[in-house]
């Protein structure tokens, strides 16, 4: 009896103290780690020299544990020949906080890039277009972009001490349906960049003043509370891809969680599951989730080491060929696009695509057949291509229209171009609100 009490106790404190026993807190070990470093190599290789750097890959880079210092130079290198080019007239509000935070990352000053002999401040230029935002706001009651964007500003600008009134920031960040939820569902993405740029405002900077502080602490409250309601049993916060960024907020903000209302270790294994199935293939989901699996935040990126950076994470010159599978079976899917609010038109169409196709193709292959019925255009977003148009009737985000896909009804939680489709599958294009 006594024999069993006490190699019960010592199997519990070697649990206790063993990595991966209940010591270790909320990051992957030794033995997941080769996922880790699986997502973040297939993450460099697919940079592609043809589309523009994407910051928010550098940033999280930056916060991995492992690291290839030429590879990310030469991405802070293309970063600020990319910002002193475009940033003034191309780049969002939200764009222009990402490429601080992954200059900051690396140990540069966003105040100061430099290149090809021009030097921007984009400290500075934030501050500029975060006020346009807010004009857009008082005129059309929308900002340019929205509040994830909005979130972003805020937390760059509290991160670099930039030009910000922590009342005003707090105002704007305030509960309210328009801003946290899109097309009626709540957007655990957004909540989680407000909860992170608000315990900046918190921790950073002059001690705020006791209305401020109490209006902060009840902004956060209400975010974590509205991200705590969007867990799955599973441990899935919102979907798979907003599951990095609510990680990172409920990590910063244990004061506001009653014991035991989440258990990041559940949530950790179901992400990590998820990584060979390719569920993050898309580098910007792989971006957004990575954090998370290092135990790392984006107001992480202030306190990295610059002195010392391991060059530990050898990469081979080959990149991985992309497999080919030669001659997949055709498959057939309908294909319908719909104005669903002024009832304008309402098209179907029933195509043939190569088992294997995503979304986007099945939409390339009903142009061709039909432009009258089926033409569309895209812009290039980092997620991949964002559809703008179809049949003419453009998506306006003034009015909060887009265009909304689904497949059999149900919206999809990928874009057109990571979506696989199957056979016999409804797909659909459809004019909406959010
Ligand atoms: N980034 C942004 O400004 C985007 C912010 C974001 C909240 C983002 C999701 C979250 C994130 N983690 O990056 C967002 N999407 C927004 C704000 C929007 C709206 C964009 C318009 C605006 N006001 O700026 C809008 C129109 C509601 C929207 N997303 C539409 C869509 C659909 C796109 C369809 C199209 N026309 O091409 C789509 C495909 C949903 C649908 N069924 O129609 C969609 N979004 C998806 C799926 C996603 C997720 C992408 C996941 C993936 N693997 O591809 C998303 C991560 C994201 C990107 N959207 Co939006 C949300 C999720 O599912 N967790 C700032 C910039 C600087 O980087």
């Amino acid at each position: 009896m006594m024999r069993t009490l006490v190699t019960m106790l010592v199997g519990l404190l070697l649990l206790y103290l063993t990595p991966g026993g209940l010591c270790q807190g909320c990051a992957v070990n030794e033995a997941e780690h080769p996922l880790v470093r699986d997502l973040q190599k297939k993450m460099i290789y697919s940079v592609d020299a043809s589309a523009p750097p994407n910051p928010s890959i550098l940033l999280s880079l930056r916060l991995a544990q492992d690291h290839n210092m030429h590879i990310e130079q030469d991405m802070l290198n293309k970063l600020s020949q990319d910002a002193v080019q475009r940033a003034v007239v191309s780049f969002s509000s939200g764009q222009v906080a990402l490429h601080i935070l992954a200059q900051q990352a690396s140990c540069s000053d966003p105040r100061r890039v430099s290149a090809n002999s021009s030097t921007i401040n984009l400290v500075h230029l934030l501050e500029q277009k975060f006020q346009a935002e807010l004009q857009n706001i008082a005129i059309h009651g929308n900002p340019l972009t929205n509040f994830y964007q909005l979130s972003l500003d805020v937390l760059a600008l509290c991160q670099l001490n930039g030009r910000l009134s922590p009342a005003n920031a707090s105002a704007l960040l305030s509960p309210d349906h328009k801003k946290y939820y899109l097309s009626g569902q709540f957007s655990v993405d957004t909540a989680a960049v407000a909860v992170l740029a608000q315990i900046c405002l918190q921790t950073r900077g002059q001690p705020l003043p006791p209305k401020v502080h109490k209006k902060i602490r009840q902004n956060v409250q209400w975010l974590v509370d509205k991200i705590l309601a969007k867990k799955r049993r599973d441990g899935v916060i919102g979907n798979i891809y907003s599951t990095g960024l609510a990680m990172q907020a409920l990590s910063v903000s244990s004061s506001y969680l009653k014991p035991g209302a989440w258990n990041c270790l559940q949530t950790l294994h179901r992400v990590l599951d998820e990584i060979p199935q390719g569920t993050f293939k898309n580098p910007m989901a792989a971006s957004q989730i990575l954090p998370s699996l290092e135990n790392r935040t984006y107001l992480d990126v202030s306190r990295l080491n610059c002195s010392m950076n391991p060059d530990n994470l050898p990469l081979s010159t080959a990149r991985p060929a992309p497999p080919t599978s030669c001659c997949p079976p055709s498959i057939s899917v309908t294909y319908t696009v719909a104005d669903s609010l002024n009832n304008t038109f309402n098209n179907s169409i029933s195509v043939t695509v190569p088992q294997g196709s995503v979304f986007f193709k099945v939409m390339e292959v009903a142009q061709d057949k039909d432009p009258s019925k089926f033409s569309f255009t895209y812009t290039q977003s980092s997620w991949g291509p964002y559809i703008t148009s179809v049949q003419g009737l453009q998506a306006d985000n003034n009015q909060r229209t887009y265009w909304q896909l689904l497949s059999n009804g149900i919206p999809l939680s990928q874009g057109a171009g990571d979506y696989v489709v199957s056979n016999s599958e409804r797909l659909e294009v459809k004019f909406s609100v959010y």
